[in-house]
């Protein structure tokens, strides 16, 4: 083979490169010289059969840089093309740069999370701090202070997650069962009177139509020297009739049974009017603050005296939208969803 050829075969390409007038052509064109079959693949193919090795690495060469102005050519065809069609379509439909921009949605809150901060809202407005705290909690905070015997069947792996990780002084961590612990922290780091709600996501094994891993509570709890079963009733029902922004609500207590209140009840509502009317509703867990839990946030059970309330952020919600099953709330259907915005 010489020298002439490949200029020749060079020279070849580079026409019919250029005389290809579209991505299809031109790609076929490419096969023509570089494919398997190619002209230029076939001399590499013959570059074998040629005896002496001095020529061989020589030729070899040859053959390479020629392969390389084809692609070359081949490159710079290809973008010529791409840049003629990218042309074509901004003189088809000319960009109008008056038209106003494309907007990205804004978005919306999740209909649990409106619940959360209509509750804290209401709350505020009857001089409710919000409290805060952590979602990893220690057993002191989570049970024990919360006057949960070490027996108590919710402290049991059953029900609860822990953790295999350890905290610094090597005491066991779990994902926090209830809101409480934060009532804990908080109430500790103040003086009486002591009135706050504290909102947030909790954790349990359990998973059913009514029951999800993680679920949103919020607590209440109101401490003074005075504060009675009065107090809770009228501070609840002010807050339904808030929430639901209506005032046909009646309000029960119903005996029941905490750990952390003596005595215990169970809050139940009922409408008047509309859907579900007539019929009572569980609605939050309540109770007077244990003496010993009052202790334990460093108080005399002899001179304060409070009531505590704990209701689910997604029980409010099921309630006030009609919603039947508490897992479309963690679906993220945005079918779902957009019905809340
Ligand atoms: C409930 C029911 C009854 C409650 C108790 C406390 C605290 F911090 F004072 F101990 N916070 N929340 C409580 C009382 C929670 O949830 C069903």
């Amino acid at each position: 083979m010489r020298l002439c050829d490949l200029k020749r075969i060079v020279a070849e390409a580079q026409r019919a490169f250029s005389n290809a007038t579209d991505p299809v052509t031109l790609e076929n064109e490419k096969a023509r010289f570089l494919g398997k079959t190619g002209k230029l693949t076939e001399f590499l193919k013959n570059l074998g059969k040629e005896p002496e090795p001095e020529v061989r690495k020589s030729e070899g060469a040859r053959i390479n840089v020629a392969k390389q102005q084809v692609k070359v050519a081949l490159n710079m065809r290809r973008q010529e093309l791409a840049d003629d069609l990218m042309n074509q379509r901004l003189a088809d439909d000319a960009v109008d740069v008056t038209l106003p921009g494309r907007c990205s949605g804004t978005g919306s809150l999740h209909p649990v999370m409106q619940t959360w901060e209509r509750v804290e809202q209401i709350f505020h407005s009857i001089g409710f701090d919000i409290a805060d705290g952590p979602e990893i909690e220690t057993d002191w905070y989570n049970f024990t202070a919360l006057n949960s015997p070490e027996n108590h069947p919710a402290r049991s792996m059953q029900d609860t997650f822990y953790l295999d990780a350890k905290d610094t002084q090597g005491r066991a961590l779990l994902l926090r069962t209830h809101t409480s612990p934060m009532q804990v922290r908080y109430a500790r780091m103040k003086k009486p009177p002591i009135k706050g709600i504290a909102p947030g996501r909790t954790y349990r094994v359990d998973n059913d139509s009514t029951h999800s891993p993680m679920f949103n509570q919020v607590e209440g709890l109101w401490i003074d020297k005075n504060i009675s079963f009065a107090d809770l009733k009228g501070v609840y029902t002010d807050f339904l009739k808030k929430f639901f922004e209506r005032s046909d609500i009646l309000v029960r207590f119903r005996p029941s049974y905490f750990p952390f209140t003596e005595p215990s009840a169970e809050i139940d509502m009922r409408f008047e009017h509309g859907r579900n009317a007539g019929r009572w509703l569980e609605i939050s867990g309540s109770g007077q603050v244990h003496p010993n839990v009052l202790h334990n946030i460093g108080l005399d059970p002899h001179r304060y005296i409070g009531f505590a309330f704990g209701s689910g952020l997604e029980r409010l919600t099921m309630l006030r939208y009609g919603v039947d099953d508490l897992r479309t709330f963690f679906e993220n259907d945005l079918r779902f969803l957009r019905q809340f915005i």
